[in-house]
């Protein structure tokens, strides 16, 4: 899963991809490096990151996901939202995945999801990207997401979402300390367990930033450390900004696997 951020103040490409032909660009661009879903969301959900208007989310990603969905019929588009409006019209124009970092928990997004017979992704966070990061704590931080992921399956099972469009995400860096985020990565075969597929998002992340002590334009071998983890802890969608080197990363690392 490439990203796609068309917002003027996302963590790691803040303001490049505003524009809708820069946007539409870059995506031809993921996708010719692997990609097999590109990920456009018009809200940053960083820590410390404001919330948009509905209109103004809707204003920066339907004119990018036309664009794309008018160049290439067949790539999965997803759409990074937590607001049923967003999801319901970047659907209407080509979108074919859900990707809600607040677990289909708004106020009607369960009934939109349940429309369409398109995956969604579950992610867990603890409190609001704004201020998510100011001392995170859990009792049990692994007992705590799957219990979460129970509950949010269930509510999916019951609007009428289909098993088989369920995916679970444990939301890294998502109101979690570096210590929250590592038990999370190291237990993805108890998440497993849960039977869903696993989307993990780490790319260019705080927690690498910790370990390595490095800025966010210096933490790609990060990455591609924790990404390559998590796919032989058994993840399968890796929601990225570098595709090409995550896409050869996966190839040689199945290719060692099989
Ligand atoms: C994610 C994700 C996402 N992350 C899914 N969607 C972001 N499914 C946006 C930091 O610690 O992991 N999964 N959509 C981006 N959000 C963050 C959060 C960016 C934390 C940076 C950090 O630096």
């Amino acid at each position: 899963m490439g990203v796609i951020n068309v917002t003027p103040d996302s963590f790691s490409d803040g303001g490049k991809y505003l524009n809708t032909d820069k946007a539409l660009a870059h995506a031809m661009q993921l996708i010719e490096q692997g990609a097999h879903i590109i990920d456009i969301g018009g809200e940053s959900t960083r820590p410390g990151a404001s919330a948009v208007s509905v209109e103004e989310e809707i204003n920066r990603v339907v004119p990018v996901i036309q664009a794309l969905r008018m160049k290439n019929a067949k790539i999965t588009i997803s759409i990074d939202t937590s607001k049923p409006e967003v999801m319901q019209a970047a659907i209407q124009v080509g979108a074919n995945f859900i990707n809600d970092v607040n677990a289909l928990q708004a106020q009607g997004a369960l009934e939109v999801a349940a429309k369409y017979d398109i995956p969604v992704c579950l992610m867990h966070k603890q409190g609001q990207p704004k201020t998510m990061q100011n001392k995170p704590e859990y009792r049990d931080v692994l007992i705590e997401v799957m219990d979460f992921f129970e509950k949010k399956v269930d509510n999916c099972l019951s609007a009428g979402i289909k098993a088989k469009n369920i995916i679970l995400d444990p939301g890294i860096g998502f109101g979690k300390t570096l210590e929250h985020n590592l038990v999370l990565l190291k237990n993805i075969n108890k998440l497993k367990s849960l039977s869903y597929p696993i989307l993990i998002g780490v790319s260019r992340k705080t927690m690498i930033g910790e370990i390595l002590n490095a800025e966010v334009g210096d933490r790609l071998y990060g990455s591609l450390a924790i990404a390559q983890f998590a796919y032989t802890q058994g993840a399968q969608i890796f929601r990225v900004h570098d595709v090409k080197a995550t896409s050869d990363l996966l190839k040689v690392t199945k290719i060692l696997n099989s």
